[in-house]
């Protein structure tokens, strides 16, 4: 058996005594132990695999760099960020959709799956990008959207033409002489009806999200066998693995019963899992996956503890990870479109939800970890303080906690800057479908625009969606154009150009708790045990693997807080931080993070 050598917390090379503080300020351990690690070892009862020591780090192609000054990043402008993308010490590059879209929904409509965004570039240019990707030895993971196809794909013109065309069955359609279809509700839609009458052929099409976004229709072998053959295109091509946009919907019940009253408000939980979606899985996996060394993540819309297993577990053979939205949907009133809760989010509760995951994939199938992505506000405004003088520290702990559970983080493009919400004032600002049809709905139905507007300063997606911030120069570097969603004021001081020379940067902060994560397989398959479960405060765990013991220490709230761990803290030899110096008692500053060995 192949044998490993694995350097534990070098911590960006630095030769320093334990305990003793790095350039910038944080606490560091001593370097160059090194542990002996076998290749096929099982971690925990984990079988080791790449994509599970990965770091994915997710770019929003549209908000990157533009390098063609038209406002909208590109492709070509992701290929001159490369060595930046190499000097975080991520692994995957995770890309939202470049394909032919009309962009209703920002490349989430697609209408050539085999093609390139117009704005984003060329085939060649993809090309490009992909083969520098691979000569950092960075991979490259593309978004896998398949629910659902644009109005303007060829297939749904071909489809709504005639209800003899070949391609009818491509798509989900309900003859008007039926009468009208049993309700299902749209996410997008500004009535939030997701049937569409089509005038042409009487009858009305299926779309769980915008009326431009038309559901593919599952049953149908012959759609299911295109889509295989094109994610063998883009394999061919080298692309190392899929993120599928709301993989768990594919399968319906085409009988359309009615949908039970208990996912009212939730009826999400009802489009997943529907009657074949894991026979549907394991044709794919066999058909396309299997044949290619590569990494999938559903996107897990509507799936519960109960059933997620089913779609990770390796035996099953179906799809590596899923990513869950209970923790991104704590803090919102129920039934509401996402306004938060006026008393703020209860940490007992965040971490429970994330202890809760961490157990269904304790010994099958593996977890993900992400607070923040395009579909998210910004996790430091979310999940954090982005008020001045919290902004960084808190960020930071929030890369903390990220870094250090059992799972492969998912990390957003501007997260490692600390980047915040921009909070819009008017909805005139907002691109994003989501917010624009949200608010028509309410005006509709003569609702409160106020109370929703100041909501969306919280939630919208668009505040995670803002250009990346490069540097102090206009549009923050992004672009030599006029952006297509405004620029976060702040880039004058949070980008790359002044957090890349301060040493006690959030950027700089990024890259060294890569870099321990990176060195100590503990903080990747370690066991992990929630300790002093009930403090209000602070988030405390340990992560154990072959007799090392790691514990991490985190306070969520902008005061001192106390916590009962158990240990005695001044016993433990500190491995990092985001203060000077770590506490030596149960006593922690705010926002504080605090790594030990034990
Ligand atoms: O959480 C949800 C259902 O439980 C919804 O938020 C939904 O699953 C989510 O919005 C789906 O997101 C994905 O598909 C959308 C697209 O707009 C998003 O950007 C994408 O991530 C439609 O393709």
């Amino acid at each position: 058996m192949k044998i490993r050598l694995i350097a534990l917390a070098t911590l960006g090379g630095l030769l320093c005594v334990p305990g003793c503080r790095d350039r910038s300020g944080s606490v560091v351990n001593e370097p160059a132990k090194q542990a002996a690690v076998s290749e096929g070892a099982s971690m925990g009862g984990n079988a080791r695999k790449w994509w599970k020591e990965a770091i994915v780090y997710q770019i929003y192609p549209r908000s990157f760099q533009d390098s063609d000054g038209d406002g909208i990043g590109d492709l070509k402008g992701i290929t001159s960020k490369l060595d930046y993308l190499k000097s975080l010490g991520i692994d995957v590059i995770w890309l939202n959709p470049i394909y032919s879209s009309p962009n209703d929904d920002n490349g989430y409509d697609i209408s050539d799956y085999r093609g390139i965004m117009k704005e984003f570039g060329t085939m060649q240019d993809f090309d490009e990008l992909l083969k520098g990707m691979h000569d950092r030895n960075l991979k490259l993971v593309m978004d896998l959207v398949v629910n659902h196809s644009s109005d303007e794909h060829e297939w749904f013109k071909q489809s709504r033409s005639s209800r003899d065309n070949p391609y009818r069955d491509y798509y989900h359609w309900w003859p008007a002489e039926k009468g009208k279809p049993t309700p299902r509700r749209s996410f997008f839609d500004v009535n939030g009806d997701a049937w569409k009458f089509d005038e042409l052929t009487k009858s009305y099409y299926l779309h769980y999200f915008s009326q431009k976004q038309p559901d593919l229709n599952w049953e149908n072998p012959r759609l299911r066998e295109e889509i295989f053959a094109m994610m063998r295109f883009w394999f061919d091509k080298g692309v190392d693995g899929f993120r599928m946009d709301v993989i768990p919907f594919i399968s319906k019940d085409t009988t359309f019963p009615e949908m039970p009253a208990q996912y009212k408000g939730d009826w999400g939980r009802f489009y997943a899992n529907g009657p074949h979606v894991h026979k549907y899985l394991q044709e794919m996996n066999k058909e396309a996956l299997s044949k290619y060394d590569v990494m999938t993540v559903a996107e897990g819309a509507g799936v519960t503890t109960a059933d997620a297993l089913d779609y990770v577990d390796a035996d099953r053979n179906e799809l590596n990870m899923l990513y869950h939205f209970e923790g991104v949907s704590l803090g919102y009133l129920p039934d509401s479109l996402k306004i938060p809760d006026p008393k703020g989010y209860s940490l007992v509760e965040f971490k429970n939800i994330y202890s809760k995951w961490d157990s269904v994939f304790a010994d099958k199938g593996w977890g993900t970890i992400y607070l923040g992505n395009h579909d998210q506000p910004r996790m430091v405004t979310r999940w954090g303080n982005d008020a001045p003088q919290w902004r960084e520290l808190s960020s930071k702990m929030l890369t903390t906690f990220l870094f250090t559970m059992r799972a492969t983080p998912y990390y957003y493009a501007g997260d490692e800057l600390g980047m915040n919400n921009i909070k819009f004032d008017n909805i005139e600002d907002y691109r994003d479908i989501e917010s624009i049809n949200w608010y028509q709905q309410i005006k509709n139905k003569g609702g409160d625009l106020r109370q929703f507007l100041a909501a969306q300063k919280i939630a919208a997606r668009d505040n995670g969606r803002t250009p990346f911030q490069w540097d102090a120069s206009a549009n923050a570097g992004f672009s030599a154009g006029t952006p297509w969603l405004k620029v976060n004021p702040n880039y004058t001081t949070v980008n790359v150009a002044a957090e890349d020379t301060d040493a006690n940067s959030c950027l700089n902060y990024f890259r060294k708790i890569v870099k321990l994560r990176k060195d100590n397989p503990v903080l990747v398959y370690g066991k992990y045990t929630l300790l002093d479960q009930d403090n209000p405060d602070v988030y405390a765990y340990t992560r154990e693997l072959d007799g090392r013991r790691i514990l991490v220490l985190l306070n969520f709230k902008n005061k001192a807080a106390s916590l009962k761990t158990g240990l005695d803290l001044s016993k433990g030899k500190v491995l990092f931080g985001n203060y000077p110096t770590a506490p030596q008692n149960g006593k922690l500053q705010p926002y504080e993070a605090a790594i030990y060995e034990f």
